[in-house]
């Protein structure tokens, strides 16, 4: 019996190891949940079946909070935890669990900026009142601050933080040199490593760690003679550092790679506050324009938990309803209807 289980066990193992390999999946194998910031009284946290989006279910209830999603975290750990994060209005942290849909409140943390789980789901990296970033420790709740490194308060949102794959590094952007840059930070030793050093001349933000750890995407108009956003990349290291993204007229930001790091899902700012979504083969090609620019345009984009689509809030009826699209452009689908705002949609695997 014993010997039968460690079999089963090493067989489990392989086939969890097998899959992680394979490259492509059919999107009839993207199931799951997708959470999501929807409108009721006010915001409240609620998901849909992935394959079933006609009815939402809300999962929490705090009337008179604006509840927000902020952490796509889209994989399933090995002990069958799933979190995400969300924010309520005036910040405060809550550590949701996508299982028991139980919501922890932190509360070290009332005025949070910006939030997002390691991806062994045992720390969260936490900008804190835009002035301190914090790791927490799921754990033991416990936290400490990073206190060589500084949140600017002209850029505290989500986007300017990400962890690495391996869960031992974060990159950030911090002004304690006076601009902001980007760093990454060790986690074992707190030692710093710049990745730009563009002084007062160019911007940077948003950097997006690749799932195989090589690269570190980010938004820059350092190489643009223009001086419009691209999406650049450069290793942890500091080194090799390129433009992604061509295009001197266009302005793309908010870099996202997919799950099996092939491509990278971004926003394209048409200047006038309407953004559409975008793609790019992770090696420079296929870049493509996958959206109009109608409305307020696109936000909270995410990609599903194999990578077979990107799913997204759009405001082009009046209010932020979520659609999926496949990352060439194909098969364009409007999961919601309920003509009140959705956010943040995050898409959470069984
Ligand atoms: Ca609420
Ligand atoms: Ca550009």
């Amino acid at each position: 019996m014993r010997i039968g289980m460690r079999v089963a066990a090493v067989l489990s193992v392989l086939i969890v190891l097998v899959s992680g390999c394979r490259d492509s999946y059919d999107d009839s194998e993207e199931k799951g949940k997708i959470f999501f910031s929807s409108f009721f009284a006010d915001y409240e946290l609620a998901f849909m079946e992935a394959d079933s989006p006609s009815e939402r279910h809300q999962v929490s209830y705090t009337a008179s909070m604006v509840d927000y999603i902020t952490n796509a975290a889209g994989k399933v750990s090995m002990g069958g935890v799933s979190y995400i994060v969300h924010f309520t209005s005036g910040g405060q942290l809550n550590l949701f669990d996508t299982y028991t849909f139980s919501s922890n409140v932190i509360p070290s943390f009332a005025s949070t900026y910006a939030a997002k789980i390691s991806p062994d789901q045992t720390r969260i990296l936490v900008n804190s009142a835009a002035s301190q970033y914090y790791i927490y420790n799921i754990d033991n709740s416990t936290s400490y601050p990073l206190s060589t490194v500084t949140p600017s308060a002209a850029s505290p949102d989500q986007n300017m933080i990400t962890w690495s794959p391996d869960s031992q590094y974060v990159a950030l952007v911090s002004n304690h040199s006076t601009n902001d840059e980007i760093y990454v930070y060790s986690l074992s030793d707190g030692g710093l490593t710049l990745l730009t050093s563009f002084g007062s001349s160019f911007s940077r933000q948003q950097p997006a760690w690749s799932p195989d750890g090589d690269w570190i995407a980010f938004t820059s108009n350092c190489l643009s003679p223009l001086l419009n956003n691209n999406i650049m990349i450069v290793r942890p290291d500091g080194t090799e550092m390129r433009r992604l993204t061509s295009g001197e007229d266009t302005i793309e930001t908010t870099p996202l790679w997919s799950p099996n790091g092939k491509m990278v899902a971004y926003l394209i700012d048409n200047g006038v506050g309407s953004n559409a979504l975008g793609s790019i083969k992770s090696d420079g090609s296929s870049q493509k324009q996958l959206t109009e620019h109608s409305g307020s345009g696109v936000s909270g984009v995410s990609w599903s938990p194999y990578g077979t689509k990107i799913v997204f809030c759009a405001n082009w009826t009046g209010f932020g309803e979520i659609y999926t699209i496949d990352p060439d452009g194909g098969d364009l689908k409007q999961l919601t209807y309920w003509g009140t705002p959705s956010a943040s949609p995050s898409w959470i695997s069984d």
